[in-house]
């Protein structure tokens, strides 16, 4: 493993301050050899130097044990740091609040550390690495005093399978192993499985004061690191996901021939028995989740079909011997959206939260010590805390959860999740599918007319903004393949990627684009969503089998509306088609957008993108 000059550098200086003010005595606790895990030299001594720069007192390795598990969550209710929840009603569930200041993605304070900048390109924010190792090694200097370290090894994907990676995130809180342990497979098989070997993604993390003018989330993908810190937030934390499973492993891609993107997954089970599979990338709380377990409605229920969950957030893609796209979920868990998850909108959701489960800024239901959040059901409780814990009265009008509030539950524990969730090699991919949130634009669904094609539409995809980061939330953004907080390096060398892996893949995957958030006048969603999006999915795998017809338009093929199944949904052929408007003239304001943005991104956008945009303008007339 390659140490960065820079890093180096200021690792042994740190180092040799330490040794200077500490006598031989304060350092003998965190003598790792005490409780060695393992003999990797790369690894311990990378721990030797991290623990040196944040001085914890001792340190901990995570061996995935129930009985560690334990241990750790007593230490957690002892310091409020966790909460146990009603444990008949939610067994082994707990509530967990972050600081006020503390509660989503920080996309402004979130850096690749390239050595040149054009590598991280004009959309990330960039910081040379040896200025960042400096700057945040200072916030990390002594940042774990009087606390423990602890060592987490884990692996993306199936441990030991070809698919997967490993990583160690070295962490001071509690919080953070208890999630690591649920949305990643860690332990010591992991560690075990990495042998003597110096290819893990080294991660490193501190609360340090939670404050938000210091909080910092970098990435050395040149040195396979990741460093946060003054946060105790999911995305900025939880380093397997984001950080590594996205922005580390999309550079990896890059590098290697492979991709890894902001996809759920799911099988669809035809009455025959056999499964078709379906990646989808919308932008953070956007539907993802949602859609990866819906509950088909009656009219295909009553068929026989089922639909299983593969993954709800990242998926790895790799092309597959047979010439196809193959896909994994390289997480173990969910760390899903709360607010509107309930029995109608996602049950198996709500279902896989009612045990093993860790809720972070919901509402604490103080009459029966269980959870709740806005759109659970219609009785929010009369004696309950809100997610900033103060007491909350549900009349008062204000969110008594925060809007990103989320659960970290075991995909395990999901009624649907799909038998190939373990498998090593994944599922084979039909049919990619983009989406946002756009209020007039994007028609229900079309499809894209070539891989190239696709590959234009996923980068011109829009959304209005959520509450996953912070910031205004429903203003208009372009979002290409809902990466755009998550792509490691430059966006045009990603875009490319994406080319070049499409005259990789023999039997490419259909491409197509979807947006379930069409609004009529008053504002209102048009499409009912949730469940009935299968009947959209139900024409994209026909398209996929050259089994129905479509209408060529501008923007690409749109289904004849009749073709949408409606049976059982209050929804006529008209409201249909005014879902599948192409609206031309909002079209060709986008056009503009479009051009700004692809030249923000810079020189780096192939030419072929440049052509598909031109020819898209021309056709619209
Ligand atoms: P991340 O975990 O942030 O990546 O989000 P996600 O894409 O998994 O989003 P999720 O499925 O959690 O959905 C977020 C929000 O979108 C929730 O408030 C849902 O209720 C809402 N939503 C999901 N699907 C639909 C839909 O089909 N129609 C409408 N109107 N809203 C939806
Ligand atoms: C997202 O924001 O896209 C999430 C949640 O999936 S977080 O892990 O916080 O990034
Ligand atoms: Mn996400």
């Amino acid at each position: 493993m390659v140490l960065h000059f820079g890093q180096k550098y200021y690792i042994i200086k740190l180092i040799l301050d330490f040794d200077n003010k500490f006598p031989e005595s304060a350092k003998m606790n965190i003598n790792q050899e005490e409780n060695p895990m393992t003999n990797n030299t790369f690894v311990k001594s990378w721990i030797d130097e991290m623990a040196a720069l944040t001085q914890p007192d001792n340190i901990v390795w995570i061996d995935g044990s129930e009985e560690q598990r334990q241990a750790l969550l007593e230490q957690a209710f002892a310091t409020g740091e966790m909460i146990k929840l009603n444990q008949e009603l939610l067994p082994n569930c707990y509530l967990h609040r972050t600081a006020v200041n503390d509660v989503a993605r920080v996309e402004h304070r979130t850096f690749i550390c390239t050595s040149k900048k054009e590598d991280a390109g004009n959309i990330n924010n960039w910081m040379d690495p040896t200025e960042c190792y400096d700057k945040l090694g200072k916030l990390f200097k002594g940042s774990m005093k009087g606390q423990t370290m602890y060592v987490i090894p884990y692996s993306m994907g199936v441990v030991g399978s070809d698919f997967a990676k490993i990583g160690i995130e070295l962490t001071d809180s509690i919080y953070v192993v208890l999630n690591m342990l649920i949305m990643t497979r860690a332990g010591k098989e992991v560690i075990d499985a990495l042998g003597d070997s110096a290819d893990f993604i080294k991660g490193l993390h501190a609360r340090a004061e939670l404050d938000e003018e210091k909080r910092y989330i970098v990435h050395f993908p040149e040195d396979n690191t990741i460093w946060s810190v003054n946060s105790g937030y999911g995305g900025n934390v939880l380093l397997g996901k984001k950080c590594f499973a996205l922005r580390i492993a999309s550079y990896l891609g890059k590098k290697e021939g492979w991709m890894a993107e902001h996809m759920l997954i799911l099988g669809i089970e035809g009455p025959d028995g056999d499964v078709k599979y379906i990646s989808a990338a919308f932008p953070s709380a956007c539907g993802k989740t949602n859609l990866a377990m819906l509950i088909p409605p009656e009219v295909y229920a009553k068929k026989g079909y089922k639909v299983w969950c593969v993954g709800d957030d990242i998926a790895w893609l790799r092309v597959g011997q047979d010439g196809r796209l193959w896909a994994v979920n390289p997480e173990n868990g969910f760390f899903g959206v709360a607010p509107g998850t309930n029995m109608k909108s996602n049950p198996n959701a709500l279902l896989t939260t009612k045990r093993d489960t860790i809720f972070t800024n919901v509402v604490h239901n103080l009459e029966n010590n269980t959870v709740w959040w806005e759109g659970l059901d219609k009785n929010p409780p009369k004696n309950a805390v809100n997610w900033k814990g103060e007491p909350w009265d549900c009349e008062s009008g204000e969110k008594g959860a925060h809007p990103n509030s989320r659960f970290t539950a075991l995909a395990q524990n999901c009624p649907c999740i799909s038998s190939e969730f373990n498998s090593t090699a994944g599922v084979p991919i039909s049919a990619i599918v983009f989406g946002g949130r756009r209020a007039k634009t994007a028609p229900l669904v079309y499809q894209s007319t070539s891989w190239q094609h696709g590959t234009f539409v996923g980068s011109i995809m829009a959304s209005e903004t959520t509450a996953a980061a912070a910031g205004a939330v429903g203003v208009v953004r372009r979002d290409p393949m809902a990466m755009r907080p998550f792509v490691g390096y430059d966006m045009g060398d990603y875009f490319q990627h994406w080319l070049d892996m499409g005259k990789k893949i023999p039997n490419a995957p259909k491409i197509f684009h979807v947006n379930w958030f069409r609004t009529d006048d008053e504002g209102h969603f048009i499409w009912p969503g949730f469940g009935d999006n299968m009947r959209v999915l139900m024409w994209i795998l026909a398209r996929c089998e050259d089994k129905v017809d479509a209408v060529e338009t501008a923007i690409g093929f749109v289904p004849k509306a009749e073709d949408i199944n409606i049976e059982g949904l209050d929804i006529d052929l008209d409201t249909i088609n005014e879902l599948l408007r192409v609206d031309t003239a909002s079209w060709k304001e986008d056009i503009a957008n479009i051009k700004e943005f692809y030249a923000m991104i810079g020189e780096r956008v192939p030419a072929e993108l440049h052509e598909e945009l031109a020819a898209l303008e021309a056709r619209l007339g």
